[in-house]
């Protein structure tokens, strides 16, 4: 059988991954918006970990700094009204203006607006308000996930807020600022039990220095990544707006891993570590498992990023 994304993408396939997030997930959105509001109010406030100070610092706030503005001149009900037209796909001004922004920044918003309702500033959720029975077990679902999969759930949810006409989620099309990578003599070298393929060791260097042109120019042509949860994003010009929309200020701490060879002289590469965003910083280290397909020029065919269920699954690197 000819190697093709869909092949590769059952390599090592015991790779036992968290989809407890992507179900805790969708039992979100079966529930009311004002529940959706509530309960990542509580989840965010009970989480027990917090946004570190220095993040809102990747998220370019200047272009929200209008809206947030905005938002603070308005009544308490207009408030509580904005916020329920994004987190229910609303055509509004404001809606529009937020789908149009990187990731980062859509998380900054949502955090200002956080410290706002902590200040009184923006209005908070009504004091005493009940969440349905539905709303309290997926709270208590989202308390009971490890903090790296509990910030998981909660970026999810920011993402998908705002109102968006074609629903375009295509990378390729859509336009991604640059960002300043990393000096050279800043950067360090990344070292990996098991593994010497120049390429893995190489993307890992790139991504963490986001030195996002040299790390697309790992992939073949028509390569492939793979993030958590989501379809392949193929192609060399869609993966380098996918990084450049998502990937900075990310801290990749690969620990160990296998290399074998795969049919057709390709060779396959399994990877686990820990994947810091710069929104909670050392606080939480997700575990992460990079499952790499090398077409035989040694460049990346496929890369997926998986989330992994549990902290054993750091070890488990069986050859499948
Ligand atoms: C105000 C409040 C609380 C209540 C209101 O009612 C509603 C909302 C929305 C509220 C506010 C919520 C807030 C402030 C939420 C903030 C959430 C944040 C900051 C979440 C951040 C999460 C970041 C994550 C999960 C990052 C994960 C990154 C990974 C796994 C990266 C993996 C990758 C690797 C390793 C690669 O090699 C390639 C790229 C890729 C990105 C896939």
């Amino acid at each position: 059988m000819a190697v093709s994304i869909q092949s590769a993408q059952s390599i090592f396939s015991n790779t036992e991954i968290a989809s407890i997030v992507p179900a805790t997930t969708d039992a979100f959105y079966k529930l009311s918006v004002e529940d959706q509001l509530a309960l990542l109010w509580y989840a965010y406030t009970e989480m027990g970990v917090s946004i570190t100070a220095a993040a809102p610092g990747v998220a370019s706030m200047t272009l929200v700094e209008g809206v947030l503005n905005d938002i603070k001149q308005m009544s308490p009900a207009e408030q509580s009204k904005t916020m329920y037209d994004l987190a229910s796909n609303a055509d509004t001004p404001i809606g529009r203006i937020y789908t149009s922004l990187r990731v980062n920044t859509k998380l900054g918003f949502w955090y200002e607006l956080g410290q706002l309702m902590k200040q009184g500033i923006v209005a908070p959720i009504p004091a005493g308000y009940q969440m349905s029975p539905e709303a309290t077990a997926v709270l208590e679902t989202i308390k009971k996930l490890d903090p790296g999969q509990q910030i998981t759930v909660l970026r999810n949810t920011v993402v998908h807020m705002g109102y968006d006409p074609d629903f375009s989620q295509e990378y390729g099309k859509r336009f991604a600022p640059r960002s300043t990578p990393t000096a050279l003599e800043e950067r360090v070298k990344t070292k990996i039990e098991g593994i010497s393929e120049q390429t893995v060791l190489s993307y890992i260097d790139y991504m963490n220095a986001f030195d996002f042109t040299p790390a697309v120019g790992l992939f073949a042509e028509e390569g492939a990544l793979q993030p958590p949860f989501q379809k392949p994003i193929v192609g060399r010009e869609a993966i380098l707006n996918y990084m450049r929309e998502e990937c900075v200020g990310l801290k990749m701490m690969p620990e160990r891993g296998v290399s074998e060879p795969a049919e057709d002289g390709y060779r396959q590469v399994k990877v686990t570590g820990k994947v810091e965003t710069p929104w909670f910083g050392a606080n939480v280290g997700m575990n992460i498992a990079w499952r790499f397909l090398l077409d035989p020029q040694g460049q990346i065919f496929f890369v997926a990023i998986d989330l992994l269920a549990s902290p054993k699954e750091l070890l488990n690197l069986i050859r499948k």
